[in-house]
């Protein structure tokens, strides 16, 4: 179908939020065309596509722009309504889905790195035990989501949808966090549900296709690491 041949992606190769949406094509096998964007020179086009934000992902579906990387994830599985379905079909558990969504954007948006490169006034132990606290929440209480309460497990019938893309988006490239900062989202002796469920996430070939590479990450987040706080160890 000619709708389904005219789809654009306006990303930036290292963004937690373009991720989401390129998995989310992947998962459901739309092809796209892919634009990188210069963040610090960003395009006419992307002005013009998202105005109010001015802000990548923005999908641009035969001429028509969508930003806001859960809207559009909500919007690819609205459009395209073939299988596999991001969110469930249940209104309660789609409910749900995009409550413990929120929770743990919003969890992961408190904690995230920028807050903790640039909050060099605030204590750094009081940041990670809100973090901490908050997750144990979601630990305990987010199984209900599941079928059966299991843990997810994924395989070519059951595709990661859109809970599981925004868990993996947050956390999915932690390693390199982890790997400079020394801070793992999800110790799996606290965490044995998040844990495991990152884990199966990160097994997926989808996911693995989509996810930028360590390396690279790690070397951007050194650079921003130095930006901000110049007296940071180089390696
Ligand atoms: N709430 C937005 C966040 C998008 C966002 O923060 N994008 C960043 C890249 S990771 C961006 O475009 N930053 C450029 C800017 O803020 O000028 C979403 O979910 O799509």
């Amino acid at each position: 179908m000619a709708e389904e041949r005219s789809v654009k992606l306006y990303g930036t190769w290292s963004s937690p939020y373009v991720l989401r949406v390129k998995l989310a094509l992947k998962i459901k096998g739309i092809e796209y065309d892919y634009f990188e964007e210069d963040l610090a020179n960003k395009s006419e086009l992307l002005l013009q596509y998202n105005p109010v934000y001015k802000r990548v992902p923005v999908l641009v579906h035969n001429g028509l722009p969508i930003s806001e990387s859960s809207v559009i994830l909500e919007y690819i599985d609205e459009t395209w309504t073939d299988p596999p379905h991001l969110l469930p079909k249940d209104p309660y558990l789609r409910a749900k889905h995009r409550f413990w969504a929120a929770y743990l954007q919003q969890v992961a948006e408190m904690f995230g790195t920028s807050l903790v490169l640039k909050s060099q006034g605030k204590d750094i132990e009081d940041v990670v035990n809100e973090y901490w606290n908050k997750m144990d929440v979601a630990e305990e209480l987010i199984r209900e989501t599941f079928p059966y309460n299991e843990i997810p497990c994924f395989k070519d019938t059951i595709k990661p949808g859109y809970l599981d893309i925004i868990l993996y988006s947050l956390v999915g490239t932690s390693d390199a966090s982890e790997e400079l900062f020394g801070f793992k989202p999800f110790i799996p002796e606290r965490y044995p549900l998040l844990a495991s469920w990152t884990k199966a996430l990160s097994e997926v070939p989808e996911v693995k296709e989509v996810t930028p590479p360590k390396d690279k990450l790690i070397e951007l987040l050194r650079t921003i690491r130095q930006m901000y706080l110049p007296s940071a160890p180089k390696a």
